[in-house]
């Protein structure tokens, strides 16, 4: 986790398939919003398998990267830009470990998952990525500004 230094920054957030399905789109968007974070930018996509590919090209080759691909695409996600101070560090704070199980009480994954796969939500772990995951999704919304309000 890096470590905190007053950059406003905008990072991706989804809520993956299982997240959508068990109707926990509104709490996950209620905890970004009461952190004080603002959503730039909201979408329900189904996945393409292509965009599935690119977003989780770091993890090519892993165990469980075919799995990931099918389940991202195995039904709707919640797409989101979100902008504030330290914004990537703030959201992956608010969703907690990878692995459910071990995921603090209090965290999105924390309180609402059990399986590492299955973990609700995801959200860009660097600058980098979240600079190379909204140009997958939201590309020119950096660029042109973004909405602001
Ligand atoms: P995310 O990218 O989804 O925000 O999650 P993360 O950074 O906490 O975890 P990452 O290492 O990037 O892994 C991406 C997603 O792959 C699935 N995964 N499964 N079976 C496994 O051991 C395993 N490890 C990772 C999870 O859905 C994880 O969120
Ligand atoms: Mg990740």
């Amino acid at each position: 986790m890096s470590t905190p230094n007053n950059l406003e920054e905008v990072t991706f957030v989804m809520v993956k398939p299982d997240g959508v399905s068990r109707g926990l789109t509104g709490e996950v968007i209620l905890r970004i919003e009461r952190k004080g974070l603002k959503i730039l930018a909201l979408n329900k996509i189904n996945m393409a398998r292509g965009q599935a590919e690119l977003l989780y090209l770091p993890h090519k080759g892993k165990s469980f990267y075919e799995g990931l691909i099918s389940f991202i695409t195995s039904g709707p996600v919640v797409i989101m830009a979100v902008k504030g101070r330290n914004a990537i560090s703030a959201v992956r704070n608010l969703i907690g470990s990878t692995d459910p199980v071990i995921a603090s009480p209090g965290s999105i994954r924390g309180d609402f998952g059990l399986q590492v796969q299955e973990n609700v939500v995801h959200a860009s772990s660097s600058p980098e990525d979240a600079k190379r995951e909204l140009g997958i999704f939201f590309k020119g919304l950096i660029n042109e500004g973004g909405g602001d309000s």
